[in-house]
């Protein structure tokens, strides 16, 4: 098996590439990391020294290929499947691509800051900053879900990479800061997310590591 994913079940940039995987059942080599035990952070780091996952290793062509996006945008080129990842026609393609800079930008990310804010040790926390990404969060939503209002999928009819971002970010944002009664579009576009087989496959697989999920304080 030519492809190694460095990952963990619960981080949702991970779930965004397991997503692109399951789509294709494309065969891979999970790798687990623990980036809180010493050892497998350390070895980890010896293969990508920012310390973020996903990272994909392709034995195939020697590529170590770091970047959600990068990975799927690899995936799409050289491992190919019933579900075009990244359309071939360009301005689809950029239009996929910005809906995944979205998704990652204005929802993964201000999540990521909400929930890692939790597990800050206390009097380190930083709330102006959480209150920004609240504030970012609730605009993604409100654009979200307008534009749900007429399209199944992010770019419409397909499913893409696009939504391999959405799914998680969406899934772990709504836990965070919920928006179903507010946004029903956004709210039925996330239940048509948690329908897609390649994604519950993901939720079902995080299920274990649940318990790792940063209450409020
Ligand atoms: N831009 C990166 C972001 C990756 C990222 O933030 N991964 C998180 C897990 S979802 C991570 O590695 N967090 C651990 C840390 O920051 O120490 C991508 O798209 O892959």
């Amino acid at each position: 098996m030519s492809l190694r994913l460095y990952f963990h079940p619960f981080a949702s940039f991970c779930q965004k590439v397991l997503v692109a995987l399951y789509e294709n059942a494309t065969p891979f080599d999970p790798r687990l990391v623990d980036l809180g035990d010493e050892v497998s952070r350390a070895e980890f780091k010896k293969i990508w020294p920012i310390g973020k996952f996903p990272v994909l290793h392709d034995d195939a062509r020697g590529r170590i290929i770091p970047e959600s996006s990068i990975i799927i945008e690899y995936l799409a080129q050289h491992y190919p499947g019933k579900t075009q990842l990244v359309p071939a026609d360009a301005e689809l393609a950029s239009q996929t691509r910005l809906r995944d800079r979205f998704y990652d930008l204005y929802v993964n990310t201000p999540m990521q800051k909400i929930v890692t804010d939790r597990l800050r040790p206390s009097g380190k926390n930083d709330p102006y900053g959480v209150a920004e990404a609240k504030t970012l969060l609730e605009t993604a939503y409100g654009m979200i879900d307008q534009e749900r209002g007429t399209k199944d999928w992010a770019l419409g009819d397909t499913f893409s990479m696009a939504d391999c971002a959405a799914a998680p970010a969406l899934y772990y944002a709504n836990l965070v800061m919920p928006f179903s009664s507010a946004y029903k579009n956004a709210a039925a576009y996330l239940g048509r997310l948690i329908e897609r087989p390649s994604f519950a496959r993901a939720v079902e697989e995080a299920k274990p590591y649940r318990a790792l999920f940063p209450k409020e304080r």
